[in-house]
């Protein structure tokens, strides 16, 4: 399911190809995120286009709207949004905290009034497991929690204990039930691959907010659990950065070489890259689609705001090796398309942040295989950050 190609000799940089049901993923990948089964302004021919491996759909969204019936009716998520390649999606855990009113906790799961009409709803790791099983995502995430930040140890402890909890309660209900569940998985005719793993895979977060002895005790339990990957949850959630690098310091060398690890929801292409210096795999962000609709472009030297005044007449493309669908527009064009509001600006610097992220993960697996992702991060960053205060 997961085979590691080559290990960083310098680094703790991995190079490794994930198998799952509908095709096979090389890591390091950057995963865009497509919340309401849509990865915003882009057609998945875009996608396509941009190299994109897998993508992330989400359980709380997906499940508010359209709902379960409209998403069996079409026989799964990938049908629906017309995504025949890998899907990824995350528990809701993370998204009750972040958007759910009224939220409350117990054993069971997750009260809450949904953010859209404030109805009263509940996510516990069965069902959040059971709605994971009919989208047919070929990745399912455990339902944790993941604590706020700053949290205190004890907070930290007793989170972590519950989310330890669910995960053995996600697992039970994924092994009972992931071979029957997903029908239009097992006799879909991309599984012909012989290579393609044909069940979804379920993947662990580990927690513990920024406390070494809970993020080994949270990596050391899921694996006693067993997951086909691991995740590292709770960071970026308003940490500063050295927390989060250390956060993943603390649980990454506690898990298994020979599975996929995942850091979630980040982060800016310097983060990303030290984080693969770490070890990690897997990549998800809203940042590179979301800054993008607020004008923001990703370059080399660092991100620019495609409103301000100095790219009035620039006539060059917002990068030297962006993607050919946007390199044909100039930075001047598309300042005038965003200033006149028109819709191609949101769609050409999302286009272009995502080809950033995708290349720089190209660019990252090709240095791993070549022996120079050192040199590579080092000349990216200081690059990147050289002009930023
Ligand atoms: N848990 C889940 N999803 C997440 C997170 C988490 O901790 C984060 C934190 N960065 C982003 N997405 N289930």
């Amino acid at each position: 399911m997961f085979k590691l190609l080559k290990t960083d000799e310098k680094t703790k940089a991995r190079r490794g190809e994930l198998t799952t049901a509908h095709g096979v993923v090389q890591t390091p990948i950057f995963m865009p995120v497509g919340t309401q089964g849509t990865v915003k302004t882009l057609h998945p021919d875009d996608l396509i286009d941009l190299g994109s491996q897998i993508i992330l759909g989400n359980t709380y969204h997906l499940n508010l709207r359209p709902g379960l019936d409209v998403i069996r009716a079409a026989q799964g998520l990938h049908k629906f949004s017309s995504w025949d390649m890998p899907i990824l999606t995350d528990s809701g855990g993370f998204q009750v905290w972040s958007l759910a009113k009224l939220r409350k906790i117990t054993e069971e799961g997750v009260a809450f009034a949904n953010h859209l009409d404030g109805s009263k709803m509940m996510l516990s790791p069965e069902s959040s497991m059971e709605i994971q099983a009919t989208l047919g995502s070929d990745i399912a995430m455990l339902f944790d929690e993941c604590p706020p930040y700053p949290c205190d140890e004890k907070y930290a402890a007793d989170s972590l204990a519950l989310t330890t909890r669910w995960a053995k309660r996600c697992k039970e209900w994924h092994v009972a039930n992931r071979e029957k569940i997903v029908p239009w998985q097992q006799d879909n005719s991309l599984i012909a691959n012989s290579t393609a793993v044909n069940r979804q895979l379920a993947f662990g977060i580990v927690q513990g907010s920024i406390y070494a002895d809970l993020r080994e005790q949270s990596a050391k339990e899921l694996i006693d659990i067993g997951f086909d990957g691991y995740a590292v949850g709770g960071i970026s959630v308003g940490e500063p950065e050295h927390e989060m690098i250390r956060a993943i310091d603390n649980a990454v060398p506690h898990l298994p070489e020979d599975k996929p690890r995942y850091a979630m929801g980040l982060g800016t292409p310097p983060q990303m890259l030290e984080m693969i210096a770490r070890g990690v795999d897997m990549f998800d962000c809203v940042m590179p689609t979301r800054v993008a609709r607020h004008g923001l472009a990703f370059t080399f030297d660092g991100p620019i705001h495609i409103k301000n005044k100095e790219f009035e007449l620039d006539q060059r493309p917002l990068t030297e090796t962006t993607h050919p669908s946007v390199s044909r527009f100039s930075r001047s064009y598309i300042r005038h398309l965003w200033r006149a509001k028109e819709m191609l600006a949101l769609r050409l610097l999302s286009f272009h942040n995502l080809h950033f992220y995708l290349q720089l993960m190209e660019q990252a697996r090709e240095a791993i295989e070549a022996g120079t992702f050192t040199e590579f991060k080092d000349a990216f960053i200081a690059r990147y950050t050289a002009n930023s205060k």
